[in-house]
């Protein structure tokens, strides 16, 4: 270690979360803390930041959403060395791009619920930005989060909130198929994950300080779904999200919605204007969810009282709302395809996943890296024109590279910039993506029991 303090020190270690009055959890967080302290950084402006793990288990700090080397990305599959157990490490980088992005662990969970992101091990990143995102009164960072998670038998309820839609009969064949061919083997359904407590920086709905605003007030939330498995919506009874960037980037209309939607690991930054007075609920839009504790009061001065809740209209989300009106995307110079599929339960009865047939093997026989699977070239457009032989919704995830969403379901789109896309269930879409940023390179479904068991594969440069 060289003499200079860091500019930040994270402590891993287990920690109690009291996440009700006299409800009181132990997970793994950052600092003791839940969520992990927000990190506030300049663009370019390098950091160095000592991370100890005190905890038994090497870990990988994972900076989300970042332009960063494969040295301090936090992927071991890419070759970042571990966080030793009982050890320390520390990385310097320089922050981008601008943004709302986050850091948590890229540990494998496989079976172990109490490993990898079912654990509080989440944090937010702001990166400053030279321009303003817009004006603003206060600004408020919420962490979605579930705690308690237990397994039981799949039956994941279908979730058709995504738009556009345009489900592919080819894909939908082959998927129906071969579910039929495995249930009919007597296989039971593939392992989910339910969870017991639901939370918003850590407090169960009732439980937490809530926001407090004033009438004509504008409030820039930035909100990030730090679950592990879990899709999550937001709604605030009266009120509209002016969605000013997606994944920390700012989308070219910054459209009005009643509700968001956030897969895993997605962030969403909007403007609340506080004009419709009260004590209300920001919360999910399941009422399980949201009584189990998914949600936060938010409370008008001089207004106080049980907060309300009040379902929204029905409304679809769509990324296409906030890209550029009738542009197109440039062309790219080459076309990479993908097809995402399950193989039911036939991992010891977990879900096994493939990218165009292939499970990614966490460990060769030798120990060594897995090879990557796709080669680049530095410089040139990509685009990943990916294919969901699946029923289920998956939050897509490239490291290390900032993608642009060019086409939805069959609907060209341009200019939202994102660093994770959910794709629906048998539906078809298309990311670019500039190669610039060499070395190894991650690519996988964000859902943490997907990514584990088989969903991922690697890009690198030739
Ligand atoms: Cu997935």
């Amino acid at each position: 270690m060289s003499e200079a303090a860091a500019d930040y020190t994270l402590h891993i270690r287990a920690a109690p979360l009291e996440v009700a009055n006299n409800q009181i959890l132990s997970t793994v967080s950052y600092n003791g803390q839940f969520p992990g302290p927000l990190l506030r950084f300049k663009e370019g402006r390098q950091v160095t930041i000592d991370i100890f793990n005190d905890t038994d288990t090497p870990e990988q700090l994972h900076w989300h959403g970042q332009k960063v080397s494969t040295e301090v990305d936090g992927a071991a599959e890419e070759g970042t060395p571990c966080i030793p157990a009982r050890g320390e490490r520390r990385i310097s980088f320089s922050p981008n791009p601008a943004g709302f992005r986050f850091y948590h662990t890229h540990n494998r969970a496989g079976a172990n619920l109490f490993a990898g992101q079912y654990t509080g091990q989440v944090g937010p990143v702001y990166i400053e930005p030279k321009e303003d995102v817009g004006r603003y009164d206060h600004e408020v960072f919420l962490v979605l989060k579930e705690f308690e998670p237990t397994l039981s038998r799949g039956g994941d309820m279908a979730q058709d909130f995504l738009w556009p839609s345009a489900p592919d009969q080819t894909l939908r064949e082959a998927g129906e198929r071969e579910m039929q061919a495995s249930l009919a083997k007597g296989m039971p359904h593939g392992y989910e994950v339910g969870y017991q407590v639901f939370t918003i920086n850590g407090r169960m709905l009732g439980h937490g300080e809530p926001i407090r605003v004033r009438q004509g007030q504008r409030v820039l939330f930035h909100v990030l779904n730090g679950s592990a498995t879990e899709i999550r919506s937001l709604a605030l009874p009266g009120h509209v999200f002016q969605v000013v960037a997606l994944d920390g980037n700012p989308v070219p209309n910054s459209a009005r919605v009643p509700v968001l939607w956030l897969g895993t690991a997605e962030r969403v930054s909007a403007i609340v204007e506080m004009n419709h007075p009260g004590v209300w609920i920001l919360g999910d839009l399941d009422n399980d969810d949201r009584r189990h504790g998914m949600g936060i009061a938010v409370e008008y001065a001089g207004r106080s009282g049980q907060a309300q809740w009040i379902a929204p209209p029905p409304f679809r989300w769509s990324y296409a709302l906030f890209a550029r009106p009738g542009a197109l995307a440039p062309s790219p110079d080459a076309i990479i395809e993908m097809t995402f599929a399950k193989d039911n339960a036939a991992d010891e009865g977990f879900n096994r996943w493939t990218i165009n047939r292939v499970a990614f093997q966490n460990e060769t026989m030798s120990g060594e890296m897995v090879p990557a699977a796709f080669h680049l070239k530095q410089g040139q457009r990509y685009r990943l024109r990916m294919h969901n032989a699946s029923d289920d919704i998956h939050p897509i995830h490239l490291h290390r590279h900032t993608f642009e969403l060019t086409n939805l379901a069959g609907t060209p789109t341009a200019g939202v910039l994102k660093d994770v896309v959910m794709l629906g269930g048998y539906q078809i879409c298309e990311i670019d993506f500039m190669a610039d940023n060499p070395g190894l390179t991650l690519f996988h479904c964000h859902q943490q029991l997907h990514m584990d068991f088989g969903f991922m594969t690697l890009f690198d440069y030739v």
